[in-house]
């Protein structure tokens, strides 16, 4: 489901693909003995009764981008379920039920913003504004939904796990370079998403003046290029990525009519993420004035950097050493489901590699040995958080 060929995954949410992924650990969670749920906004969570309290949560997403990697996401939920498969069989019980979640469109690359299904069961979203999110092919999300047979009956925001701890490939190079083999994460930055419409003038490219022209495709790239020069020129973690950019008509000999671009800002420092995005914000205004053309801006997604929880973190490193890993702490460039069950619980990531830094690419790997050692640490964390060994 969703294989492109060239060891990618395209399973963009809520389309077929998402549904046979879906249906495939739905079947994994049954074949494990799990109780399965699914939510009103289709989070999956597949738990193990065993013990008694709020469970100790795991998981991540399985959606993935146009473009994307088969460990993004993916490992997460998978590494959940192979932890409770490897303590069913060595006959180990924690003290907590184990819950592994699927969430619901993680990416955001369909129906912004990114990580909706996790933000709509922490609360953070209402059920009927998420499920009248329209996605950028145009379906709604709750049509969707009921379309694939995920529409669930459990409500949300969902109940409050004891703990939530997501094990992801970091996508970035850090662990490489350094040559650590686990990240300890220390929280994720903060994400600024904005839909930018430009509308100018249709016109001949051949009759057309410059000095007469109103070319929103020009404006477009100029926008492409001061958000580059911008994170340069801010340094540290600043980041700016226009990924999307769609021109109407979109033809050879027309100078376009509108541009509609997505722009995506982020910097772990909120401060400094806010004065990233009103010097953007400045620069399409004096950018509208001297091409004379509209500028329009809708936010996409909003969310301020994150910071997890020093006494989670602290097991993760302590089940790390004693698995005889080498680990570092670092903070996230990605966004996470983790970065929303922060908002209600005691949370923490491990990060395995991502061989040269690679991710949303169909070339993202990481090797079988460093996958192996992580889903130990994430099994070793889950039974101490489980056992309330975090609290000694
Ligand atoms: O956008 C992100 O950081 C994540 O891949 N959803
Ligand atoms: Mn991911
Ligand atoms: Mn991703």
């Amino acid at each position: 489901m969703g294989n492109t060929g060239d060891g990618g995954c395209c399973r963009l949410a809520l389309t077929d693909e998402d549904k046979e992924g879906r249906d495939l650990v739905v079947n994994w969670m049954k074949d494990l003995g799990l109780t399965v749920e699914i939510d009103a906004i289709g989070n999956i969570f597949g738990t193990w009764r065993v013990g008694a309290g709020a469970p100790v949560m795991t998981g991540s997403h399985i959606d993935t981008v146009r473009t994307g990697g088969i460990y993004d996401g993916n490992l997460g939920v998978i590494a959940g379920l192979e932890v409770i498969e490897t303590l069913q069989s060595a006959g180990v019980e924690p003290k907590r039920p184990i819950t592994v979640a699927v969430f619901t469109d993680e990416e955001g690359a369909r129906f912004a913003p990114d990580m909706l299904g996790s933000l709509v069961y922490v609360g953070g979203l209402g059920l009927e504004a998420a499920l009248d999110t329209k996605a950028i092919d145009g379906p709604r999300l709750g049509d969707e939904l009921e379309r694939i047979g995920y529409a669930g009956a459990l409500p949300c925001p969902g109940a409050t796990p004891h703990a939530f701890i997501e094990y992801h490939i970091e996508q970035g190079p850090v662990l490489e370079v350094e040559n650590q083999q686990i990240g300890v994460v220390t929280g994720v930055q903060g994400i600024s998403w904005q839909e930018i419409v430009i509308k100018g003038q249709s016109n001949h490219a051949g009759t057309t003046p410059m000095s007469m022209r109103h070319d929103p495709a020009y404006a477009a790239s100029m926008i492409g290029v001061f958000l580059r020069e911008l994170a340069r020129s801010m340094g540290g973690n600043q980041v700016c990525t226009v990924g999307r950019i769609e021109l109407v008509p979109n033809l050879i000999n027309v100078v376009p009519k509108s541009a509609t671009l997505t722009v995506d800002i982020r910097n772990t420092d909120e401060q400094l993420l806010q004065h990233a995005e009103s010097t953007f914000q400045d620069f399409i205004e004096r950018l509208a004035s001297t091409e004379g053309v509209e500028i329009t801006s809708r936010r996409l997604a909003r969310f301020e950097p994150v910071v997890f929880d020093d006494g989670v973190l602290d097991v993760i490193e302590r089940e790390s050493t004693a698995l005889g890993a080498t680990s570092m702490r670092l903070p996230s460039g990605a966004g996470h489901d983790a970065q929303m069950l922060a908002r209600v619980c005691p949370t923490g990531m491990i990060f395995t590699q991502s061989h040269k830094g690679l991710s949303h690419n169909p070339a993202e790997h990481t090797d079988a040995d460093l996958l192996e050692l992580g889903a130990n640490v994430l099994l070793a964390t889950m039974l101490a958080m489980a056992n309330d060994e975090h609290l000694n």
